[in-house]
C-alpha cells in the first residue's frame, strides 16, 4: 500500500515538471519571436531613397517625421575671430571663460528644436530630443551658439549639412566648423 502512494506521488510530481517545462519552453519560443518581429532591417538592407525606420522596415526617406537627438558638442580652445570664448585670453583658465553652449535645428528657418544652455564647458552633453517632420524640401539647419546674454549669442557658424539624406539613412551626423563639432542622431519614426 505504501509503495503504491509512493509512486502515485513519484507519477504526480513528474507530470508537474513536464508541464512546467513545456510551458517555460512555450513563453522562450513567444519572446524569440517578438525580438525578431522587433527589429529587422539595418540601413545596408535600404534603398538609397528610404531608411530603416524604428517599426524595422525600410521605408522612404520622405516625406517623414524623424526623431533627431541634439547629443552633445565639443568646443574648441577659440571661437570663429581667435579669442577665448567668454575671456579674450585662454591662458585665463578660470571656468567662466568657458563658453555657455546650446545647439538648434531649423526647418525652414523655423526652430524645431532647441537644447538648454549648459553653462561654462567645452564639452556640453544635452541628449534633446524631438519629433521633426522632414521632407525631400525641407532645408534643415543646425546652429551651436555660445549663450552671451545679455549680449548677442556667438553663433560658432556651423556649416550648411552636406548630404542630409546619407545621414537620415545612416542615423548619425558629426557637423564640424572651425569653432565646434556638433554630435546629432537621426532615427525615422514610425
Ligand atoms: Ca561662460
Ligand atoms: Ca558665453
Amino acid at each position: 500500500m505504501r509503495s503504491r502512494i509512493k509512486l502515485a506521488a513519484l507519477l504526480l510530481t513528474t507530470a508537474l515538471a513536464l508541464t512546467a517545462c513545456g510551458s517555460s519552453a512555450a513563453s522562450g519560443g513567444a519572446d524569440a519571436q517578438s525580438d525578431v518581429k522587433a527589429k529587422v532591417c539595418k540601413p545596408s538592407d535600404c534603398t538609397l531613397q528610404q531608411v530603416c525606420t524604428l517599426s524595422g522596415a525600410c521605408l522612404p526617406l520622405f516625406p517623414r517625421i524623424y526623431s533627431v537627438t541634439l547629443q552633445s558638442a565639443e568646443f574648441a580652445s577659440f571661437n570663429s575671430t581667435g579669442n577665448g570664448w567668454d575671456c579674450k585670453s585662454t591662458a585665463d583658465t578660470t571656468p567662466a571663460c568657458l563658453p555657455d553652449g546650446y545647439a538648434q535645428l531649423l526647418v525652414d528657418g523655423a526652430v524645431k528644436c532647441q537644447t538648454d544652455v549648459i553653462a561654462d564647458t567645452k564639452t556640453p552633453a544635452w541628449n534633446k530630443t524631438c519629433a521633426v517632420e522632414i521632407t525631400a524640401k525641407s532645408a534643415v539647419e543646425l546652429r551651436v551658439f555660445d549663450s552671451d546674454a545679455p549680449n548677442p549669442d556667438e553663433d560658432t557658424e556651423v556649416p550648411p549639412i552636406a548630404d542630409l539624406a546619407s545621414d537620415l539613412r545612416n542615423g548619425v551626423g558629426k557637423y564640424q566648423s572651425s569653432s565646434v563639432t556638433l554630435n546629432v542622431t537621426w532615427q525615422g519614426l514610425p
